[in-house]
């Protein structure tokens, strides 16, 4: 499974940082929804599900977490601890968010509104979906764009 990691471009002054995120530029897909998860209590683990179209790009922008990605064939675990970097997460790929650090700030933008019927929440549904997806990448490693 090929992980793709964006390295945004900080514009960084004396002031400070700042990473400015374009669709289609920035991000591979036009952003329909931002949202953000924040305070999650230790120990807690968040996901446990794929979607059948959505792709999104997840930015850790505060703190620290990791994501497991599953593609139905291997598991990934990506550590999230820059906030200049984004981990695109495809359709038909299984994710849990874990090991939040009590300051950590997720951020997902999201290629699609939310519809709950573009969940799929069991995981031998979601199985037999990625198998029938046929585009599941024999390549290995973490790209980084
Ligand atoms: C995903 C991972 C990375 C909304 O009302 N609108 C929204 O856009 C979202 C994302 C959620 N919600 C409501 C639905 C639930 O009542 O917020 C509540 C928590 O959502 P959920 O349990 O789905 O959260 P996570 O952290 O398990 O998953 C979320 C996204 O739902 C999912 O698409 O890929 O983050």
């Amino acid at each position: 499974m090929i992980v793709t990691k964006y390295v945004f471009q900080p514009h960084g002054d004396a002031r400070g940082q700042l990473v400015a995120l374009e669709e289609f530029k920035d991000i591979p897909f036009r952003i329909k929804r931002v949202y953000y998860m924040y305070e999650t209590l230790e120990g807690v683990a968040r996901g446990h599900h794929a979607h059948k179209s959505l792709q999104q790009i997840l930015v850790c922008i505060h703190g620290c977490c990791k994501i497991r990605l599953d593609n139905g064939k291997e598991k990934k675990v990506i550590p999230l601890e820059k906030p200049y970097e984004g981990l695109y997460v495809p359709n038909a790929m299984w994710r849990e968010m874990f090991d939040f650090s009590p300051d950590a700030v997720l951020m997902v933008l999201a290629s699609e509104l939310y519809d709950e019927a573009d969940y799929i929440r069991d995981y031998e549904e979601f199985l037999e979906f990625a198998e029938n997806c046929g585009d599941a990448a024999e390549a290995e490693g973490v790209e980084e764009k």
